[in-house]
């Protein structure tokens, strides 16, 4: 288990004040002047050397991102870092926690990781139902712009640079980090085809790194403590620690950071109090937010909670959003409800993705009730691998990777609901009831 000395996240919980005071007690903003010091090709060395990947979905590593801006400006166009704070992914719930009780965090982060990339602004886009996280977000910017941290000659350090707060309006989508930027614009937010990479042509057109708020949160630590001390967590290729959000059928449903990873078994029974019920009740999990496939029980127990040790699972670390689901839930209808949010976020630019949610769902709820053919399972799955990878985005993916999880995992389950229903409803059988 992670020692408390080792976590970044010290207001986690919100014991103490979210306000600059406090969390100047508790180490940020700590002569941030010398962060920046250590200049641009520094700390992105530092970053890269930590092994810090991506806390958002995609794991990608932060460093190298952030080492794809360019290093002078083309035609005086500036360069932007934008940080997907829209949180909207189900059973995502981390970077709600750090902006409410660690937000300092949050902008300092911004200001370093922005002085490495030579960014002029950091643009937050903070998800719509966030409302009361975005009024303290607002005030801490707003305490650090009057502390001279953030703003003109930032920190003392002579680099100027801004921090905007833009709320989203409840679109899921926006999350993607091109339709985050249209909307940023004034558009629509739909995906745009990628590349050109946000790098190369982003907000407005000039060079832009759209990170996650916690990938940004953690990086003042990096620095403070060191990249190998970042590094001492986890295991090659998945390291440092990282905020766990478990919920579902436990005792105790929390956030939680701890070291990448950690067996599953040892965040649940650590953490959470256990199953309901006890280990033999569970039944499967969800370990990454809605887009991952699920796991069944006994192949999740001792599986490392990383990037590599679930994808060996056939699934994903995601957001590490955990959705612990014990033997009472209807699976079936729990894959057939994502699979209902999939066909309502899609935006509808890409005729896979428009018509294929649709119509898996609509197969997932005729498997659902049973009224289906055995053969219409194999067809749901031909229709997840047309949609699977023939995208503008990755949500054709999140949407069909549930149910293929679903498929694989229990097959048996979708059947004996196709059986039973045509048992039922068989022709012999309603004359007797008669
Ligand atoms: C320059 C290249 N940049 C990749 C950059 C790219 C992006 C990052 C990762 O989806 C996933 C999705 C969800 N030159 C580059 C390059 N990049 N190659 O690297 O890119 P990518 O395409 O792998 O992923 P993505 O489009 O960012 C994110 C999954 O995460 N997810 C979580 C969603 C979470 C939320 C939330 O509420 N926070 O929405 C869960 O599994 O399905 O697969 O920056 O530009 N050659
Ligand atoms: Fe829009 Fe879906 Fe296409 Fe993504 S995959 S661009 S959400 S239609």
């Amino acid at each position: 288990m992670l020692a408390d000395k080792d976590r970044i996240f010290t207001n986690l919980y919100g014991f103490q004040d979210w306000g600059l005071k406090a969390a100047q007690q508790r180490g940020d903003w700590d002569d941030t002047k010398s962060l920046i010091a250590r200049g641009h090709d520094n700390i992105i060395e530092e970053v890269k050397a930590s092994g810090l990947r991506g806390r958002g979905g995609a794991g990608f590593p932060t460093g190298l991102k952030w080492s794809f801006m360019p290093k002078e400006s083309k035609d005086g166009r500036p360069s932007f870092l934008v940080i997907n704070a829209d949180e909207s992914e189900p059973g995502s719930c981390k970077d709600r926690e750090i902006i409410r009780h660690d937000p300092h965090k949050l902008i300092e982060g911004a200001l370093v990781a922005g002085y490495a990339m030579r960014a002029r602004a950091a643009y937050i886009y903070i998800r719509g139902e966030y409302i009361r996280e975005a009024e303290t977000l607002q005030a801490a910017i707003d305490e650090a712009y009057d502390a001279g941290l953030i703003g003109k000659n930032a920190s003392k350090s002579g680099y100027d640079f801004d921090v905007f707060l833009h709320r989203g309006a409840g679109a899921y989508i926006c999350g993607e980090e091109t339709a985050m930027i249209e909307s940023l614009e004034g558009k629509k937010g739909q995906p745009r085809l990628k590349p050109p990479f946000p790098a190369g042509a982003g907000l407005y057109g000039c060079p832009t790194t759209v990170n996650n708020v916690e990938s940004i949160a953690v990086v003042p630590t990096i620095l403070r403590r060191g990249a190998s001390w970042f590094a001492s967590f986890g295991r090659e290729n998945n390291k440092g620690t990282k905020l766990f959000q478990i919920s579902g059928h436990v005792n105790k449903p929390c956030v939680v950071e701890e070291a990448l990873s950690i067996p599953f078994s040892e965040l649940i029974e650590k953490h959470c109090g256990g199953i309901i019920g006890g280990k033999d009740n569970l039944l499967a999990v969800i370990p990454g937010g809605s887009s991952v496939p699920l796991v069944p029980a006994e192949q999740i127990w001792d599986a490392p909670m990383d990037f590599d040790g679930l994808k060996d699972l056939g699934s994903g670390l995601g957001t590490a959003g955990v959705i612990v689901m014990d033997k009472s839930t209807d699976i079936v209808r729990a894959i057939s409800r994502l699979s209902y949010f999939y066909k309502h976020e899609s935006c509808g630019q890409c005729t896979p993705c428009r018509e294929g949610t649709g119509w898996m769902w609509r197969m997932m709820e005729r498997l659902r009730t049973g009224d289906a053919a055995i053969e219409e399972i194999d067809m749901l799955q031909q229709v997840t691998k047309q949609v699977e990878g023939h995208t503008i985005c990755a949500l054709g993916d999140a949407a069909a990777w549930p149910i293929q999880g679903l498929i694989r995992h229990f097959r048996p389950e979708l059947e004996r609901r196709i059986e039973e229903h045509n048992a039922k409803f068989a022709p012999d059988t309603l004359e007797a009831a008669e």
